[in-house]
């Protein structure tokens, strides 16, 4: 098993053109031996032409240094125009408006000993090293073993475990979440015990349970249930016509129980008056309801279009991605501060609730999937999905512009929340969940490729490097929020010091820490759930950046789950209180810390091949789909273009 998942991660065949980097001098020898020019030039004599030619040559070198941001953003989002040499003319003309109006902005250029500080990491780093990180990877494969067993012995069938008191527990509708969303990431570990063990018992209960239950959440049943099932599709060889898992049932039963499950979901969509789907569904009767506040959460409802989509494409019925994508076709259309979004929107009017917006509970995964939905569909499209990218861009514009601030004294970088409504207006706080946004901003700006490649081929606009920056920054201050307490673990919610907000005696509890002026951490968010976050957002900058320290902060983190959350009889539980020793515990192992935070820290540290960010979209679950284009194309006999 360990093996067969390379292979197919490997076979992918990816057609980067659209991407590519295309010489400007090129581009302006092509243009010029191409056009009325070119006949010109050949009857002027060769003094003349040769004068011509050092003038176009010196614009050439100018222009190849201008701004790059109208042309890379046109060539990712519409990827090469049928009217190629048109898109070259007018680029041409672009620039050399820019060019009088303004004075360029360079991007930033590596000297030699500017690589560290720029984040560019090109040593191969060396034998010890390597397996230094193949030995903390054992531990993390351990780890979840661990976490598994615990599950198998006290809980198999059940949503999650209670580990201290050894019991399963139903908190997400009793379709065995656990089983589902643990088993991609024991493929991805090559487990393959545990695949048997939960293949067989999706192959025989699945079905069954979503045939019978009751109310689910339509978002958590998503992510969770209908990613995991179809991960494992992808990962056991399904859209390849393969069958690579050597245990395990077929491919084809995940495809199957995947669309007996959507087929359900979907009435969520079709019960509704307006593209909002309603938040619950009650799949023994596929009806659906709205929550008992009347309103769906902005993130729920754009939380779906990854798991949809890609259904639509293997399954080949387009009913999937039709109804997903109308809710983003719908939000196009409605105001928003900045690209700023509210938390909560009406199923019954469509309209958005409220003035709160952030990007923690509620807000966090609908900016993530702008960009991912965009990512998975940009290579077959004609520019139809666009919009998701414009969309994104002027949202994380927002998020600088408006969210952003530094603390004192010691400048963390956090993105904090505007309350609305009378309690002013902005609230130096952060949920953990925001640490989602490092990952989605490296992974925004540099479409998955490592920064080294997209600078050498001059792939970065400004608003790119820009974003880079704030996802290191931040990226910095999720780790700090874990160093800062006495386990070495974040709590759910830190507020911080700035110029206009301190609480005195609210520290994290390590005294050691620089940070322990900067970071508050008020006693009702002081839990820690196991999330996954900030070690996403970790991995997804080791690969982009290679930068060594997001895998050795990923290994304190480790260390720290290993120390404070492990559970002798099997599991591994949340805490109550991450800022005092010994931590209170809280009896809970939620499906995410096997889904996504085991998955990622093994990722992590391992081989950079495996699950590569330009291939694969993680959904918000942390389970992988391809995004190949022919798997759209031709799985989906083309039913992917352009339905909305
Ligand atoms: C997960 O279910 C998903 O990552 C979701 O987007 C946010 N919350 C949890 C993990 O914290």
């Amino acid at each position: 098993m360990s093996k067969s998942l390379p292979y197919s991660v490997k076979d992918v065949h990816y057609d980067n053109a659209k991407f590519r980097h295309r010489s400007f001098f090129k581009v302006i020898t092509q243009t010029l031996f191409t056009s009325d020019m070119k006949r010109e030039c050949v009857s002027c004599s060769t003094g003349k032409f040769l004068g011509l030619f050092m003038i176009f040559g010196l614009a050439c070198l100018m222009l190849t240094h201008a701004n790059k941001t109208p042309s890379v953003t046109d060539g990712l989002s519409k990827g090469l125009g049928t009217n190629e040499e048109q898109k070259v003319v007018t680029d041409v003309g672009v620039r050399f408006k820019k060019l009088l109006r303004r004075a360029p902005r360079l991007p930033p250029r590596l000297s030699g000993n500017e690589k560290v500080s720029s984040g560019i990491f090109t040593g191969k780093p060396n034998e010890h090293d390597e397996e230094k990180w193949k030995a903390r990877q054992r531990n993390v494969k351990e780890a979840f073993t661990h976490a598994w067993s615990g599950y198998k012995k006290f809980a198999m069938g059940f949503d999650e475990l209670l580990p201290l008191s050894m019991q399963g527990f139903d908190g997400l509708g009793g379709l065995g979440a656990t089983v589902v969303d643990s088993l991609d990431t024991a493929m991805i570990m090559g487990l393959e015990e545990v695949v048997s063990e939960a293949g067989s018992w999706i192959e025989s209960n699945l079905l069954e349970r979503i045939s019978q239950k009751g109310d689910v959440n339509l978002f958590e049943t998503t992510i969770r249930v209908l990613g995991g099932l179809l991960s494992a599709y992808h990962l056991s060889g399904g859209d390849q016509d393969m069958n690579l898992a050597n245990t395990g049932p077929k491919p084809t039963i995940y495809l199957e129980i995947a669309k007996n499950l959507a087929d359900r979901l979907l009435s969520a969509f079709t019960s509704s008056p307006t593209p909002i789907p309603y938040s619950d569904v009650l799949l023994k009767n596929s009806s659906a309801h709205p929550a008992s506040n009347l309103l769906s959460s902005t993130s729920e409802v754009s939380t779906l279009q990854l798991e949809f989509n890609y259904l639509s494409a293997i399954s080949g019925d387009p009913k999937y991605k039709t109804e997903g994508m109308k809710v983003f076709a719908h939000f196009k259309t409605l105001p928003k501060v900045e690209g700023l979004v509210p938390i909560y929107v009406s199923p019954h009017s469509g309209e958005f609730i409220g003035q709160e917006i952030r990007l923690g509970s509620r807000g966090d995964s609908y900016y993530e999937y702008l960009i991912k939905v965009w990512l998975q569909l940009r290579s077959i499209q004609d520019g139809n999905f666009t919009y998701l990218y414009d969309m994104y861009e002027e949202a994380m514009r927002g998020v600088r512009h408006l969210l952003v601030q530094k603390t004192i004294p010691n400048e963390l970088v956090f993105v904090g929340e505007l309350p609305g409504g009378s309690k002013g207006s902005f609230s130096p706080k952060m949920d953990h969940l925001v640490c989602f946004l490092p990952g989605t901003l490296a992974l925004g700006a540099t479409k998955g490729i490592t920064k080294e490649k997209a600078m050498k081929d001059n792939l970065l606009t400004v608003e790119d490097f820009e974003n880079l920056k704030l996802a290191e920054d931040l990226a910095k201050t999720c780790f700090e929020m874990y160093s800062v307490t006495s386990t070495g673990l974040a709590p759910e919610i830190a507020y911080f010091h700035t110029k206009d907000f301190y609480e005195d005696g609210l520290g994290g509890g390590n005294q050691s820490s620089e940070y322990v002026n900067d970071i508050i951490i008020k006693f009702n968010d002081r839990h820690n759930l196991l999330r996954p976050e900030t070690v996403e957002s970790l991995f997804v900058l080791y690969r982009i950046t290679q930068d060594p320290k997001y895998r050795e902060w990923g290994w304190q983190i480790f260390q720290s789950f290993e120390k404070y959350t492990k559970v002798d009889s099997g599991g591994y539980t949340s805490l109550n209180d991450v800022t005092t020793l010994p931590p209170q515990r809280r009896d809970k192992m939620e499906t995410f810390f096997l889904g996504e935070t085991l998955k990622y820290l093994y990722l992590l540290f391992g081989d950079s091949s495996v699950i590569p960010l330009d291939k694969f979209v993680f959904n918000t679950e942390a389970h992988p789909f391809p995004i190949k284009d022919a798997i759209y194309l031709e799985g989906g006999s083309n039913m992917m273009k352009g339905t909305v």
